[in-house]
Order: structure tokens, then sequence, then C-alpha cells
């Protein structure tokens, strides 16, 4: 174990390398910087580079209040090239890892980070992925590449695996207090990664190889991708028996032990968990073998919005309404709610099918001041009441708690509730609709 460089880490002397300053790479390198380090925050987005170097957040998360001071006293820099990686000590790379068109991984990002890195690469290095990727991507892709540059694994410098854990929106965890797992191409790699997350988690979980820690994540997200699937599926059954699937889970809730709440929702929204597990399916059938929860899930979750479609079409005719020219509203476009971010949402999805029925919609969210429907970009409209009172149907798919759920009940003529989010208002002898 090279003593330099871990001196360097415990002193803090060790240069950061973030690549990637998005909803996983900013926070990290605000961690580091209030930990004392010099950061620098590699990224392709000069309008991000800017903003940061600027003082500003882009990240729900992450306040102007703690950017500022680290670019103030020095400790934070953004830079959209890569002159400074050779200072570098210890490199995170935190790049998106989306599905192409064909539902295959895309790790064009994490490739374009590598080839940053091989040119930079010196002895005493560590790297470290983050990225959620397939098991085998750290060790068969990555390190290849980098011993191209004769330096050895382990020995020059160190390489790991230590999936992201973001949960955007949640106030509660952040990246400092939520445990970390690490996985080193070597028993030395992985003394190097914790050292190096230690510093500012101080809840660190080593396992056996770079494999074993992709796993971790990709076994977190199909976890919740396939649980979300049941509830959905549970949906649609509660609906064919009349029956209020919310009444069943919170009841089955009350369970103490050997039950955990998902809930049902319009569809699958988020950069991960409709993406991530299909990293794994992919994998596996490299190894010729059919992941079947994972494709159940994803099948269950992508047909959501058709199934929102229906309810919606059957409860407009039983008012005796088409979804043909009649004005639908929709509340929220955001794929969760609390949050900005319309990346995957379903409510994108239900709008291009409502849209392509011929229904009138506008919508409002708080959170995302306008979206592209079709070839047009359309802005949230202001939410009043006389919005809502020109509303055929009210559709709520996102349950923003910014929202006023009384008003929009007392105001609205029909409401179709996809989050169970009226759940506490007074409804008098209004109907709500829900999934
Ligand atoms: N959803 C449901 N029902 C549920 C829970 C979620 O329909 O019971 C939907 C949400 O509305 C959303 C999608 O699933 O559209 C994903 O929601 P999510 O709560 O899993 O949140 P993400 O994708 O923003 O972040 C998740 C993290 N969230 C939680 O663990 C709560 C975490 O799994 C990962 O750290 C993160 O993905 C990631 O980066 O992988």
């Amino acid at each position: 174990m090279k003593k330099k460089l871990i001196d360097k880490i415990k002193d803090r002397t060790a240069k950061i390398g973030i690549i990637g300053l998005g909803y996983v790479g900013l926070p990290l390198a605000v961690e580091y910087g209030e930990g004392g380090f010099k950061v620098v925050g590699f990224d392709i987005s000069k309008d991000k580079v800017k903003l940061i170097n600027n003082g500003k957040s882009y990240i729900d998360d992450i306040p102007d209040n703690r950017v500022a001071p680290l670019i103030k006293s020095g400790h934070l820099k953004a830079v959209t090239d890569d002159k400074l990686m050779a200072q570098m000590d210890c490199v995170s790379i935190c790049v998106p890892t989306p599905l192409s068109k064909t539902k295959d991984p895309d790790i064009s990002y994490i490739m374009a980070a590598v080839s940053w890195l091989k040119k930079h690469l010196h002895k005493d290095m560590l790297i470290v992925l983050e990225s959620t990727t397939y098991p085998g991507t750290t060790d068969e892709v990555i390190k290849p590449i980098l011993e191209e540059s004769g330096l050895k694994v382990g020995k020059d410098f160190y390489l790991a695996f230590s999936p992201e854990r973001v949960d955007p929106g949640n106030a509660h965890y952040t990246t400092k207090n939520t445990p970390r797992v690490v996985g080193g191409t070597t028993p030395a790699c992985t003394k190097m990664a914790k050292i190096y997350y230690e510093q500012v988690i101080p809840n660190i979980y080593p396992v056996t190889s770079t494999q074993a820690a992709e796993m971790v994540k990709l076994l977190e997200n199909t976890f919740r991708s396939v649980n979300i699937g049941l509830v959905n599926e549970m949906a649609v059954m509660c609906r064919r028996m009349n029956m209020d699937v919310w009444e069943i889970i919170d009841a089955a809730a009350t369970k103490p032990f050997g039950f955990m709440p998902f809930y049902p929702g319009p569809g699958l929204g988020g950069h991960c968990i409709p993406i991530d597990p299909h990293y794994l399916s992919w994998k596996l059938k490299t190894l010729n073998y059919y992941a079947r929860f994972i494709e159940l899930a994803g099948d269950i979750n992508s047909h959501m919005p058709e199934w929102v479609i229906d309810r919606v079409t059957s409860l407009l005719n039983d008012h005796g309404k088409s979804v043909k020219g009649t004005n639908i509203l929709v509340l929220g476009m955001a794929y969760k709610k609390n949050i900005q971010d319309v990346r995957e949402s379903p409510a994108l999805d239900v709008v291009e099918l409502l849209v392509k029925l011929g229904a009138k919609v506008k919508y409002n969210d708080p959170y995302v001041p306008s979206i592209r429907m079709g070839k047009t970009t359309v802005k949230s409209s202001r939410l009043n009441a006389a919005l809502m009172k020109k509303a055929d149907l009210t559709i709520i798919l996102t349950d923003h708690s910014d929202y006023n759920y009384q008003m929009i009940v007392d105001h609205s003529k029909l409401v179709f509730d996809t989050r169970n989010a009226t759940a506490r208002v007074h409804t008098g002898r209004k109907k709500i609709y829900k999934l």
C-alpha cells in the first residue's frame, strides 16, 4: 500500500477529481470541499461549469450557499477539459449510464471519462467508478484500458467501484450519512477506496470485488423496480375487484415484520430504477440467462401510462364524454414528488397519449416550468380555481407536497388521482377516481 497516497488523503492534501457534476457528482464534490480537500469538478457542460464557478447550484439538494464558499476559498473549481487531470490523486467517475435506443447499456460516458484518465494516469492514483453499470465493467473494461499505460493496478494505481446511492429530494439521507459500499480490483484497491471515502463518509462497507459492488447496486434498484411492478399489478387487480389498492397496502403495512410498502403510480420514472435493472438483464443475456423478474417488472411498469389512459377513458365515458376534445388539466410532470427532474417521467407518456387521443391538455408543475409536447414547448399553467373549473378532468400524476389538495378537489369537476394524494382531503359528495 502506497503510504504516500494514504498520507495525502489523510492530511487532505490529496487533490480530488470528480468527473460528472450531476445529482451524484456535485454533492460528492461539495462533501470533499467541505471536508477540506481541493476539488476539481470535470463536466462537459459549459453552462454547469459556469454556474458552479459563479457559486451557483443547479441540483435541488445542494443550495447555492454550499457551493459559493467553496469556490471563494478555492476548495472547488469546475472545468470542461482534462488539463488538470494529471494533478489529481483520487478521481470519482459520476457520469450517466443510460440505455441505448435498443435498450442496451450505453457506457459511452464512462468510456469518455476513462479516455481522459488514461492520458493522465500516474503512480499513486486512485480511480473509483460510481456510475451504475453491469458487473464486470470496472475489471473487464476499465482496468485493461488503464493498464495500457504500463502502470499495474493494485501496485502503481488503485481501481475500485463504489455505487452512488443518491435519493434526489430526500432531505434526510445525504451523500455524507448514507453508508457506502466499496469494492476494489485488488484488496489494496479496496483498502485505498475505503480510506478515500471514509474521510467524508463515516460508514464504509467493503466487499470482495468490483463485481460484487456493481451487483449490490443492481440488486438495490432491481428490488425497487420489481416491488413497484408488484404493487402496480396489485392496483390493476384491485381495480378488477373494485377495491382501493392503497387501503390494502396501508393495512398490509401494519405488519411490523416481513413487509415493506411500495405504492402504485402512473409508471416508473427517473434515470435509475427504470434503467439499471436492464443493465443486469443485459449482462445475464450474454451469459445465456433470461432475467424474468426484471423483464416482467419492466413490462408492467412501462405499461402503467396506458393503464392510466384506460382508466381516464372509462371515467370520462361514465360521464358521457370522450377523451377527444375534452379539456384535461394534468398536475405534476416530475418523475416523483418535490423534485424538478422529468427524465423518464411517466407523466410525459400520459400527456403524449392524451394528446394523441385528441384531448386538450394543460399542465401545472411548480417544479417544472415547461415541457416539450411533441414539437412544441408548453409552459406550466398557473394553478388557480379558474384553471381547474375550465377543465373537464383534473389528473394528479405527481404528488408534490406544495399542492393544496383540498382546493384541487373543491374546484375540479372530476379528479383522477394516480398517487392517492387526496387521501386526507374532505371530498364531501365528490367521487375521487383512482388507479
Ligand atoms: N415509485 C413508485 N412507487 C414506489 C416508489 C417509487 O411508483 O413505491 C416511482 C417514483 O414515483 C419514481 C420511480 O418509481 O417515478 C423511482 O422512484 P425512487 O423513489 O426509486 O427514486 P429515484 O429513482 O429518484 O432514486 C432511486 C433512489 N431512491 C430510493 O431508494 C428511495 C435509490 O434507489 C437510488 O439511490 C437511486 O434511485 C439511484 O441513483 O439509483
